[in-house]
Parts: structure tokens; C-alpha cells; sequence
């Protein structure tokens, strides 16, 4: 007995002497997503399940993503670009084109969503549809209340009529730094093209996204969700996702502060965030597979669930919580949806003025 328990030590021994190269070639997979957005036991289930070890940075801007882009050599294997982005970034030649043979669960997307997204990636060559959402209005409600009386924030009045968010002022407003975001929703409340690439358009836009300044506490996109929580500031132009998250901590700390969020009545802008390779990246296959446990219905509703951000798997809604499911600010319905509009990239001379004018908002200089 005892030399047949050696025997079975010496043979686990050998066995585990064999496995040494196998070690030194693990497996790895760099994503680089938007803060905030996956429910964090995915990543470390997807390890478990195909032992790929998952080095995970986050951003909160499009123009932080882009510019590492540019520079080349990031490293990156997914990255998650918004739609304009990564129409722009597809011309740009960042990207690889999907081999749509190793994501099996593409079955599982949304025609819909996928349709939309194919205004920027032409036949969905480049990029898979992970979330898409509005940027709206998140409030503490009570505080809204004390300002604003019974009607909700529910307009862009609220921020675009200087003598409104003066009286958030006090209370503390965010405003995401956005600035495809903020002058895509200025020129429509201008009523011009939320797609005007007019220098004169955007101009005015520009002049209407001046005022904000003297009543705005902060310019920044991914730390209104705490702030709105723990009451450091009671209105923020946000996205829908990240502003339930928001209204979840504040529930979790039971600080008694009630966050909401709307969808302006005058309508928004409907955002994709997507799923693409880097064309340099350094474990394609890895990648392939990261992405494709994405696409599967169970893992889509979890992420879906933690974040509240809806995503671009169809076969994933039953799996969703229904308190989600039915928010018609996280999942539309077609009269909601009738009002929400997107933009394409802008070409370099247009960005180059944005970019500058979005300085000038935020500085004053
Ligand atoms: C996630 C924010 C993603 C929406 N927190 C903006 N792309």
C-alpha cells in the first residue's frame, strides 16, 4: 500500500514537472473598459472557467481611450470605444476586423441594436454592441423637490436656463466631461441638427455651454455616481447606468438619500459603447473569447443587472431583473426611443474647434 501511495506521489510529481512549460505560457487577456461597467465575479468567473487571467484598467473619457489608441502600443486586447469613436478609430485603421467564426454567441445580439451600431462599423464588421444608454438628468430627488416643487427635473430648462440650475448651485451640479455628450444636447436644445458640423451652429452651442460654468461644482465623468450617493451634490447631467448605480449606493448605505434620473421630454442622445480588437493586440484569441463570454445571455444580464446600463444582448432580457427591464430610462419604450437621437464623428476641423471650445467652457480661458 505505502509503495503504491509513493508511486502515485512520484507519478503526480512527473506530472506536475510536465506542467511547468505549460505555466510559463499562461494565458492573458488586457481590457480596458469604462469604469464602472461589468459586474466584477465575470471577470473572475471567466478566469475560472478558461484559466485566462484578466489584466483589467478602466477610463472614463473617449478622448483618454483614443489618445492611447494613437499612440500605439497599448497593450490593449478589447477595448471599448463609443460609436463616433470608434467610427473615426475604424478610418483611423486602429482596429482589426471581427472573425465572426470564433464569437458563437453572436446569435444571442440584438438586430436592433446591432443595426444602429452599424452606422458607424458598416455590416458590424469591427465592433459588437456591450451597452448603449442615454445621457440625462440624475437628481436627489427631495432636494429637486425643495427647488423645483412638484415637477421634476425633466427638461434641459433645468440646466440650459441659467436662473433654474443657479438654484441647484448651492447643493452641488456635475456635469459630465463630455464634450460630444454636451454640445450634441445643446445644439438640440438650440433646435439646430444635433449633428451640425455649422461653425456657426456650434458656436452658439458653445455660447449656451458657457453659462454652465459659474454654477457647475465639477466637469467629470464617472465621480458624480459617489457624489450623488453620499450627497456631496444633488443634480448631474449623467448617464443612465452610472445614475441608478448612484441611487443603489445611496440605498445600500441607507443614507435616506432617494436618487432619479429622466430622460429630458425634449428628447437626448443615445449612446453605443462596443466591443472591438486593437489591431496590435497581443492575445487575439484570448480576446475572442473574453468578448464571447460577454455575448452570452446569462453573463450579459449579470453585467446588465450590477450596472444598470442595458446591453446589446437580446437573448439576455429575460435573465434581467425586472425592476430594470421595466425602467423605461434604462430600456426605452418606442415613444421614448422616437426622441433619442445620435451623431457621427466629427471630422478634424470640427473636433479641433470643439476641442478648443470645450476648454473654454470648463476654464474660461
Ligand atoms: C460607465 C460609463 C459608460 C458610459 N460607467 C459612457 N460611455
Amino acid at each position: 500500500m505505502k509503495s503504491l501511495l509513493i508511486m502515485v506521489w512520484a507519478f503526480g510529481l512527473l506530472l506536475s514537472g510536465a506542467s511547468v512549460p505549460v505555466l510559463a505560457q499562461e494565458r492573458t487577456v488586457n481590457v480596458y473598459n469604462w469604469s464602472d461597467y461589468i459586474d466584477p465575479k465575470v471577470i473572475d468567473d471567466f478566469t475560472k472557467e478558461t484559466g485566462i487571467k484578466v489584466v483589467y484598467d478602466t477610463y472614463d473619457s473617449n478622448e483618454v481611450l483614443e489618445t492611447r489608441l494613437l499612440a500605439g502600443k497599448t497593450g490593449y486586447d478589447v477595448v471599448v470605444p463609443s460609436g463616433a469613436f470608434l467610427q473615426r478609430q475604424i478610418a483611423a485603421g486602429l482596429y482589426q476586423k471581427l472573425d465572426k467564426t470564433k464569437l458563437p454567441n453572436i446569435k444571442n445580439l440584438w438586430p436592433e441594436i446591432m443595426a444602429r451600431l452599424a452606422v458607424y462599423d458598416p455590416g458590424n464588421q469591427y465592433a459588437i454592441n456591450y451597452m448603449w444608454f442615454t445621457t440625462g438628468l440624475a437628481y436627489d430627488v427631495e432636494k429637486a423637490k425643495e427647488r423645483l416643487g412638484d415637477e421634476p427635473p425633466n427638461s434641459w430648462d433645468v440646466v440650459f436656463r441659467p436662473e433654474i440650475l443657479k438654484k441647484f448651485a448651492d447643493c452641488g451640479v456635475y456635469v459630465l466631461d463630455s464634450p460630444e455628450d454636451l454640445f450634441t444636447i445643446a445644439l438640440q436644445y438650440l433646435r439646430l441638427n444635433p449633428d451640425s458640423r455649422n461653425q456657426n451652429d456650434l458656436k452658439r452651442a458653445a455660447d449656451l455651454l458657457g453659462a454652465l460654468r459659474r454654477n457647475v461644482k465639477k466637469f467629470h465623468s464617472s465621480e458624480y455616481i459617489n457624489a450623488l450617493a453620499n450627497g456631496d451634490i444633488c443634480l448631474a447631467v449623467g448617464w443612465a447606468g452610472d445614475s441608478f448605480q448612484a441611487r443603489n449606493r445611496a440605498r445600500e448605505a441607507q443614507n435616506e438619500i432617494v436618487i432619479d434620473y429622466r430622460i429630458p421630454k425634449e428628447g437626448t442622445l443615445m449612446s453605443l459603447d462596443n466591443l472591438a480588437i486593437p489591431k496590435d493586440a497581443p492575445h487575439v484569441e484570448e480576446a475572442y473569447a473574453f468578448i464571447d463570454f460577454l455575448l452570452r445571455p446569462e453573463i450579459a444580464a449579470r453585467n446588465t443587472n450590477a450596472t444598470n446600463f442595458a446591453n446589446g444582448v437580446l437573448a439576455s432580457k429575460p435573465l434581467i431583473n425586472k425592476d430594470i427591464l421595466d425602467n423605461k430610462a434604462i430600456y426605452p419604450d418606442a415613444a421614448v426611443m422616437s426622441k433619442l437621437f445620435t451623431v457621427k464623428s466629427y471630422d478634424p476641423a470640427t473636433q479641433k474647434f470643439v476641442t478648443r471650445e470645450w476648454t473654454r467652457i470648463k476654464t474660461g480661458k
